[in-house]
């Protein structure tokens, strides 16, 4: 049976300095699973396809959408399929995902229509109220949609598929199925179909990348609950790991298949098992890999010391993200990150005497925030750039759909689910553009805090460490992404550049 995999396009925000997009390695992983299994598989990969397209779309203002344009990904869709699976990671790429099923469903009436992704299990309810979707599939996807697809060509009901949320044909109703059990251990899911999904094709990285990488998982989940983050929902509390000479195998087969010499790593949680974090490094180490590595998400400050920090840099880990979130004890107890604030400059001391950049990451607009914590997080900043972290990040607080604090506003009133509020859960990284859930202050305020920070951060940094300044001067004129502020404002001009041709009408397709 045919199954056919869709990346849709992505709804980029024009100022986001967070906003790149990465090869689809769920649906990799999804394909890879399925044909073991016995299935066929295509992906159709509308961003990989259509990277240099970015276009305006007109019930989004403020967006683009990066990717084949709807007809064109319609059209790659092999009329064969039986199901058709949407990835749908981002919530507010979700009008984008809505249009795309609707015209999939006019086209391939037959067919099943499935949508997955952290998006999809976290508002499936709203999935499949607003397009003519038949299943969204909750949470990891290999295993259940498999299952799904085993039911569908043997004739038989979703209704005994683990995992996922359906209509049902005989009432029109919407059925959730029982929980499915987390995949155990995850080493048994085969490496993801590069074969099916290019993924150089995707150029820029998330992270201060230099060159062509590959995306990888070493481990899946968290057994923290923030509040404030969605992986509960996506993928309970468990944490899984692959074994590290796994891990290091599949590096050492892209390094050789593709020369590739850089990794970025989609783990959500890394390095939460000391001994595990400890083997991987050592199996890099041991290999004599000459190969760099690194992690999008923030790591948390609590899980490094000097030792780790030592060993994870030897074996290539140069650049770390800490999530830190805020310099308020307070804060932190509201958003249960179980951290507390001095932690930090252990952490940061030991990663830069081992050599590596810092990037430490915070929130400013929590609900119960006030002035006092705000200042507390500007402290934490400017003592930051003094002991020589090379840059920060700050979100404004978005209430992601899963998360205990969107349920916590919804209870209380404050949220009304519309286009509207999903298009406002990419604005956390906006550099021009701020929500505000916290009743104390607005959301001119909360981004004027954030660039305050960012400033402050800046003016300590260039006092206590002028060259700084001037790498990062010769780095943007040179289109060298050595941190992620260098990469924002190359990305943010690139987009300009493609704004103003697409204007005139040379980067048409
Ligand atoms: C790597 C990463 C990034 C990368 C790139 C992501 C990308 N692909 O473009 C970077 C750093 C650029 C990034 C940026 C952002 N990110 Co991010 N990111 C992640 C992270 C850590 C890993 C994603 C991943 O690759 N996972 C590994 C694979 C194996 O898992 P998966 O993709 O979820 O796929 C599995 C299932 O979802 C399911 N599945 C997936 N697709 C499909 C399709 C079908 C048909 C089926 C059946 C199943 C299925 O099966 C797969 C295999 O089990 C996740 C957290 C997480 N662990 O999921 C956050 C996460 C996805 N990001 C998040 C956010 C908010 C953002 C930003 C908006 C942040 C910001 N404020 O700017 C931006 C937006 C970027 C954009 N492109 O628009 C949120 C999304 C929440 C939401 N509901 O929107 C997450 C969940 C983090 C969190 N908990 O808060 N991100
Ligand atoms: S923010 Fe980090 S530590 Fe907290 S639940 Fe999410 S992944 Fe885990």
């Amino acid at each position: 049976m045919l199954v056919t995999l869709v990346n849709p396009p992505a709804l980029v925000a024009r100022f986001n300095y967070s906003t790149l997009s990465h090869p689809p390695i769920g649906l990799a992983y999804i394909a890879s699973f399925l044909r073991a299994r016995g299935h066929s598989v295509r992906v159709v990969d509308a961003i990989g396809a259509g990277m240099e397209i970015f276009e305006p779309v007109r019930e989004t203002p403020g967006f683009l959408m990066q990717g084949l344009p709807f007809d064109q990904v319609v059209r790659a869709i092999d009329p064969s399929s039986r199901i058709i699976g949407f990835s749908c990671m981002f919530t507010h790429s979700w009008p984008v995902v809505r249009r795309l099923v609707t015209l999939a469903r006019e086209k391939f009436p037959n067919a099943v229509l499935v949508a997955g992704g952290e998006h999809a299990t976290a508002m499936a309810e709203l999935c499949l109220s607003e397009a003519p979707l038949d299943c969204c599939v909750l949470g990891e996807g290999e295993m259940t949609v498999a299952e799904l697809a085993d039911a569908i060509e043997a004739g038989r009901g979703m209704g005994d598929v683990s995992g996922i949320i359906f209509r049902s044909s005989d009432t029109g109703g919407i059925v959730r199925t029982k929980e499915r059990k987390r995949i155990s251990p995850i080493d048994s899911i085969p490496w993801p179909a590069w074969d099916l999904v290019t993924p150089h094709v995707y150029r820029l990285y998330e992270g201060p990348s230099t060159g062509p990488t590959m995306p990888m998982v070493a481990s899946r989940g968290c057994p923290f609950k923030c509040s404030f983050c969605s992986s509960f929902a996506m993928w309970k509390k468990r944490w899984e790991a692959r074994d590290p000479a796994g891990i290091v195998d599949e590096m050492e087969e892209y390094a050789r298949r593709f020369g590739t010499r850089e990794f970025q790593f989609s783990d959500i949680s890394p390095f939460v098992d000391r001994d595990w974090a400890e083997a991987l490094c050592r199996e890099i180490i041991g290999r004599g890999l000459d190969v760099s590595w690194q992690v999008p998400a923030g790591v948390r400050v609590d899980l490094i010391d000097k030792e780790m920090a030592w060993l994870l840099a030897r074996s290539g880990f140069r650049h770390i993200q800490y999530a830190f979130e805020s310099g308020s004890p307070a804060v932190l107890g509201a958003m249960n990150k179980g951290l507390r604030p001095e932690k930090v400059m252990d952490a940061v001391n030991a990663s830069i005497a081992a050599g590596m950049k810092v990037c430490v990451l915070f929130i400013i607009g929590y609900p119960g925030e006030t002035m006092e914590d705000v200042k507390l997080t500007w402290k934490v900043i400017r003592r930051l750039a003094a002991a020589g972290v090379h840059e920060i990040a700050i979100s404004s607080f978005v209430p992601l759909p899963g998360t205990s604090v969107f349920e916590e506003l919804c209870s209380q009133g404050r949220i009304r689910v519309d286009d509207g509020f999903l298009l406002e859960m990419a604005s956390a990284t906006s550099l021009t553009h701020a929500a505000s859930w916290n009743p104390g202050f607005t959301g001119r305020k909360i981004l004027f805090f954030k660039w305050l920070g960012i400033l402050q951060f800046y003016i300590v940094s260039f006092m206590f460490h002028p060259a700084r300044m001037f790498s990062m001067i010769r780095n943007i004129v040179s289109g060298v992404q050595e941190s992620k502020t260098e990469r924002a404002v190359l990305e943010i001009g690139r987009k300009i550049v493609l704004l103003m041709r697409n204007a005139y009408g040379k980067g048409k397709h």
